[in-house]
């Protein structure tokens, strides 16, 4: 599913449907910062021939940044690692069991030669997986570039004007 009618160039991939609740937030962030994207669910153990051919056919259909959330056995942005030279910013999704804990360290711990680039657990993750997608593309883009520095430039005000945490 593309999330805007032009080709897209970052991948928001997860485990299953009950990640959206959490990958939303990096598909929110790179369409605010006009990123044109898709959004699909690829399954690691239930759907493992799909995940290889999406791997494989990603970087050839012009995407240049795979986000990957998971949770629990998380093994699609390894997976994914494993068989595209695109970088993967993998998403830790909080697991029910075990608070994120088990999704967390399956996503970091991979052996060296196969990077994940492995955000926060849950939302934060998310949302700074889809900054740091964007921060990739802007480095060969400048309408993103200055997108960005708009997008930080908000934050920072949005604290600056509410100093009081009361209000
Ligand atoms: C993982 O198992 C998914 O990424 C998800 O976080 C978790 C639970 O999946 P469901 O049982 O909710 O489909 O593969």
């Amino acid at each position: 599913m593309t999330a805007t009618t032009e080709t897209p160039r970052v991948g928001v991939v997860m485990g299953s449907r009950s990640d959206w609740e959490t990958m939303e937030h990096a598909s929110a962030v790179l369409t605010e910062l006009g990123v044109a994207h898709e959004v699909q669910v690829v399954s690691a153990h239930r759907t493992p021939d799909l995940l290889f051919r999406y791997a494989e056919h990603a970087a050839g259909r012009g995407i240049q940044v795979i986000v990957a959330g998971a949770g629990g056995a998380a093994h699609l942005p390894g997976m994914l690692a494993a068989k595209t030279r695109l970088p993967v910013l993998g998403v830790p999704v909080q697991s029910k069991a075990l608070n994120g804990m088990d999704s967390l360290l399956s996503i970091a711990q991979m052996p060296a030669g196969i990077p994940v680039g492995t955000l926060a657990i849950g939302r934060a993750g998310a949302v700074n997986a889809g900054l740091l997608a964007a921060a990739v593309l802007a480095l060969h883009d400048t309408r993103l570039a200055q997108a960005l520095e708009n997008w930080r430039a908000k934050q920072t005000q949005a604290v600056l004007d509410q100093p009081d945490p009361r209000a």
